[in-house]
């Protein structure tokens, strides 16, 4: 698997992604500034993007992917190119998938609701992959709350092998509930101070 990642990541390969990246980032932000347009406001709160390392790309290929070694790893992995959006409210979220849908720059691949059908374990977001000059990307939308859960999660449990003591699944549980409140309560005092 190592030497055929090596071979995967030539120089010209990661130009090529990254060039995307800034691309999904560029129509991004020049969708906000639409949007501010309309509504006077901004539905950008911060911007992240990564690629994959070798590291995470050979473990999600090892997780995932283990019967099949013939197939193109750009085929196989969806998300080497990742950007993340982190808005203010859910409403939001959808408001941008639907500007992005119309966008000229990229086409949606594929996409998936973990906000209206949350994991099972609380994680909320929703995962678009985009075709950008060929390459795909993948984009995550999400709000502060969902974004401070998935974080946290991300940093004590999500691909951990080791056994996860009880008492801390229940708190993890316990903060998705209570951020999926604050999360409406954040989406109506938005609603009843700002004009749409
Ligand atoms: P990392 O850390 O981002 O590298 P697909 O092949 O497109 O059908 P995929 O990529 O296997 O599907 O799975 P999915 O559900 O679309 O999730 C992809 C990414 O979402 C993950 O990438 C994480 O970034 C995030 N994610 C999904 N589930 C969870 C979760 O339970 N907790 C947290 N914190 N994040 C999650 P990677 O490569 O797994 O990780």
């Amino acid at each position: 698997m190592e030497n055929r990642e090596v071979q995967f990541w030539d120089e010209e390969k990661k130009k090529r992604y990254a060039a995307a990246i800034r691309m999904v980032i560029d129509e991004i932000y020049r969708l906000d500034v639409e949007y501010y347009k309309k509504s006077g406001h901004h539905f950008i709160r911060f911007v992240e993007h990564r690629l994959k390392s070798t590291e995470s790309i050979l473990s999600k290929l090892d997780r995932k992917h283990k019967g099949d070694s013939n197939q193109p790893i750009e085929e196989l992995l969806n998300d080497i190119a990742g950007v993340r959006v982190i808005c203010f409210d859910k409403k939001q979220i959808y408001k941008i998938v639907k500007m992005i849908k119309q966008s000229k720059i990229f086409t949606v691949l594929k996409e998936k609701d973990y906000v209206k059908n949350p994991k099972e374990n609380g994680y909320q977001s929703y995962h678009l992959i985009l075709i950008v000059d060929e390459v795909k990307v993948e984009l995550q939308l999400r709000t502060i709350l969902m974004d401070a859960w998935s974080s946290l999660e991300s940093i004590v449990i999500y691909k951990k092998d080791t056994p996860i003591p009880e008492k801390l699944q229940q708190d993890i549980q316990k903060f998705s509930k209570w951020s999926k409140k604050m999360d409406k309560m954040f989406e109506g005092i938005l609603e009843d101070t700002i004009k749409e």
